[in-house]
C-alpha cells in the first residue's frame, strides 16, 4: 500500500490528527498513531510531533479516517520553548514563515518584556517576528509607554501591527501578510489569538474566553495547538496557515547558552566582542562596556537590556 503525504494539524503524546495532501484523500482529515520508531528520532523533546510538520502516512483500509504515522520529513524550521515542566524541549510549530506575538495594551496589561523573550526565541529559530498589539480599541493613550515601546520595537526593525480582531482595525495589514505562508500565534493567556483567527475568518467559531475578573488574565481558553485554513488570498496560490495555541504563561528561551544571547537580540548583536573585555565582558560593570555605552546614549531600551540581564541570569542556571 502506497503512503501519503500529510500535514498535521493537532495532537498529543502520539495520536496525532492530520490532513492528506495527495492522493484521493485531500484535505480530509484522519486521525493517526505514530509508528514507535520514529518517536525514537524526536528524542529528548516534549513532544514528537507539532501543527505543520509533514508526515508521510499509510491508511487503515479497512477504517479510511485512520492510520499510521511512518516518518516525519526533515523541517524546514521549528520553533520550541523550554517546557519547565517537562524539563525539556517542547515544539511548537514546524515549518513557519512568521510568527505573530500577540499582545495587548490592556487586560491583560502589556508586557514588553514577555515581547522581548517571544522575539529571541523568534531570532534563535530564524523565523521573522512580526508584533501583533490586539485590542487596540482599548487604547485610549493614557498610557504613553505603550506606545513609546512599541515605537522602540519598530526603530530596532521589527514590523508593529496595531488591531482589534473586535472592531476589524489593522486585519487587512494581518491578512495581507499571512497570505500564502504559515503563521503561529503566541502570547500569553486572553491577549487575543483565537479572536483574531475569527477575525480573519468570519466563517470560524473557534472557542475564545471571557477574562478572570480576579486576575485580569487569560484562563488558558485553547487548551491544545491546531493549524487551521484560512480562506484564500486573491492571486495568492499557496494555502494560508495559521496555527493557534494555548497562552503562555513563562517564556524561558531554549537553545542557547546564556553568553549567546547577545547574538539573539537585534541592536545587541553587532556590539558582540566590541567590548574593552570582548567576550567575556558580562556587560553589567566594566568598563569599556559597548552595549552600557549604547544603553546610556539610548540605542538599546532601558527595558530590553534589563531583559537581557535577567533572561542571561535564567539561562545561566538552566
Ligand atoms: N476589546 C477587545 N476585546 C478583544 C479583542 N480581541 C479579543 N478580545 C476579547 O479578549 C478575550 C480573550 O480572547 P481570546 O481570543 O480567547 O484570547 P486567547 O489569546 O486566545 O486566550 P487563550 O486561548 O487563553 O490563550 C475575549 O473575551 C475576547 O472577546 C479586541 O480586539 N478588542
Ligand atoms: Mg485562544
Ligand atoms: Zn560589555
Amino acid at each position: 500500500m502506497d503512503s501519503i503525504r500529510a500535514l498535521v494539524v493537532r495532537g498529543s503524546r502520539n495520536v496525532f490528527t492530520v490532513r492528506g495532501e495527495t492522493g484521493g484523500t485531500d484535505t480530509a482529515e484522519l486521525e493517526c498513531r505514530i509508528k514507535g520508531k520514529i518517536l525514537k528520532e524526536m528524542e529528548g523533546y516534549y513532544n514528537p510531533l507539532a501543527p505543520g510538520d509533514r508526515v508521510r502516512i499509510d491508511v487503515d483500509p479497512l477504517q479510511p479516517r485512520r492510520g499510521r504515522i511512518l516518518g516525519v520529513e526533515k523541517r524546514r524550521n521549528f520553533l520550541t520553548r523550554f517546557n519547565q515542566k517537562g524539563q525539556r524541549s517542547q515544539i511548537l510549530g514546524a515549518n513557519l514563515d512568521m510568527m505573530l506575538c500577540v499582545t495587548s495594551p490592556l487586560a491583560p496589561p502589556f508586557r514588553p518584556r514577555f515581547l522581548d523573550r517571544l522575539l529571541v526565541q523568534a531570532e534563535i529559530a530564524c523565523i521573522k517576528p512580526v508584533i501583533i498589539c490586539n485590542k487596540y480599541d482599548l487604547y485610549l493613550g493614557e498610557d504613553p509607554d505603550t506606545e513609546e515601546r512599541l515605537e522602540d520595537f519598530c526603530r530596532i526593525g521589527y514590523e508593529v501591527l496595531r488591531v482589534s480582531a473586535k472592531t476589524g482595525m489593522g486585519m487587512d495589514r494581518l491578512r495581507l501578510l499571512g497570505a500564502g505562508k504559515t503563521s503561529i500565534l503566541l502570547g500569553q493567556s486572553g491577549v487575543g489569538k483565537s479572536s483574531l483567527i475569527n477575525a480573519l475568518n468570519p466563517v470560524l467559531h473557534i472557542k475564545t474566553g471571557a477574562l478572570s475578573e480576579k486576575y485580569n488574565r487569560g484562563n488558558h481558553t485553547t487548551t491544545l495547538s491546531q493549524l487551521i485554513e484560512l480562506p484564500p488570498f486573491p492571486g495568492v496560490l499557496n494555502p494560508t496557515y495559521i496555527i493557534d495555541t494555548p497562552g503562555i504563561r513563562r517564556m524561558v528561551p531554549d537553545g542557547i547558552k546564556a553568553e549567546e544571547l547577545i547574538l539573539y537580540m537585534k541592536e545587541f548583536a553587532g556590539l558582540a566582542g566590541l567590548c574593552t573585555y570582548g567576550l567575556s565582558c558580562s556587560h553589567r560593570s566594566e568598563p569599556g562596556c559597548k552595549i552600557m555605552e549604547a544603553v546610556a546614549a539610548g540605542e538599546i531600551h532601558e527595558s530590553r537590556y534589563e531583559s537581557f540581564l535577567r533572561i542571561t541570569d535564567e539561562l545561566a542556571v538552566l
